[in-house]
């Protein structure tokens, strides 16, 4: 298929296909300088119009095809996503010293939460709303796991969290297991969301602990979601409130083009 250059195609097609290769080919990191090359070389406008259902003459008809470009990548990795395969673990001794520290603001300004006054809220589809002080999450059977971080923005690092194992967690909010999302709202004004079969991971832990110690305020205090199976910025620091949802909630990196399913 050839779309011929008119006055009307106001777009910069070689811009175009470069983004539509970068959110496929983020699908498979490990595959990916291959598989860039691949899709490189064979992706055309013509094509890409016709996987979206997009006619690509303006910003927003482009637009829309990357997004919906994501959102396909997002359901490959969702297939390729095997729920029983165990991310790596580390002995203690291989913990990064410092653990760097992240977030969308510098760490003078890591939010601070008050242990007494906090209570986590857990909406949506599930059964028991009450909410959680955090004593009630120490009551409950705790885990840990020496795991390695991975930022997009270019740096990993081993470290070690403990706390609830959210699927247990989920299990005993009367959860819908069948749902699509779990969002998460922070103290700070970041959000995201993840797939339910992440969230039922085995490794996938509502962490308390950061080194055995309570989870420090730049760690994400009073509580972080970690996830060995997912990028960086899939691990919501200071949550405040968990919601388990069919309408697809999105996410501060997410909303702005980082990939949503984030696996790592
Ligand atoms: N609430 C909140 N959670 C967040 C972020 C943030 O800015 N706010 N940044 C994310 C990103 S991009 C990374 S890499 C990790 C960093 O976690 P760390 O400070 O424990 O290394 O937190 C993630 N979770
Ligand atoms: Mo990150």
């Amino acid at each position: 298929m050839i779309i011929k250059p008119t006055t009307r195609l106001a777009i910069d097609g070689d811009a175009v296909l470069k983004e539509a290769v970068n959110r496929i080919s983020h699908a498979s990191r490990s595959a990916q300088p291959a598989r860039r090359d691949f899709l490189r070389r064979s992706l055309t406008l013509g094509g890409l119009a016709m996987l979206t259902g997009c006619t690509l003459v303006d910003e927003a008809s482009v637009e829309t095809a990357l997004t919906r470009i994501s959102r396909m990548n997002d359901e490959v990795q969702g297939w390729l996503f095997d729920p029983n395969r165990l991310a790596p673990t580390y002995p203690d001794s291989m913990i990064t010293r410092p653990f760097p520290f992240n977030a969308y603001y510098g760490e003078d300004e890591v939010r601070e939460v008050a242990e007494s006054s906090y209570r986590l809220e857990v909406t949506g589809l599930v059964a028991d709303k009450r909410k959680w002080a955090l004593s009630d999450l120490r009551a409950m059977p705790q885990t840990d796991q020496v795991t390695r971080h991975i930022c997009v923005e270019g740096w990993s690092a081993i470290g070690k969290w403990g706390g609830v194992s959210f699927a247990r967690f989920l299990r005993h909010v009367g959860a819908d297991l069948s749902a699509k999302y779990v969002g998460f709202k922070c103290a700070d004004d970041y959000f995201t969301s993840i797939d339910m079969p992440t969230a039922l991971h085995p490794q996938t832990v509502l962490a308390l602990t950061y080194d055995g110690q309570p989870l420090p305020p730049k760690y994400g205090f009073p509580m972080k979601l970690r996830m060995p199976t997912k990028l960086g910025y899939k691990n919501p620091k200071h949550i405040q409130a968990i919601f388990v949802t069919n309408t697809y909630p999105g996410g501060y990196w997410e909303d702005q083009g980082y990939n949503w399913f984030g696996g790592s």
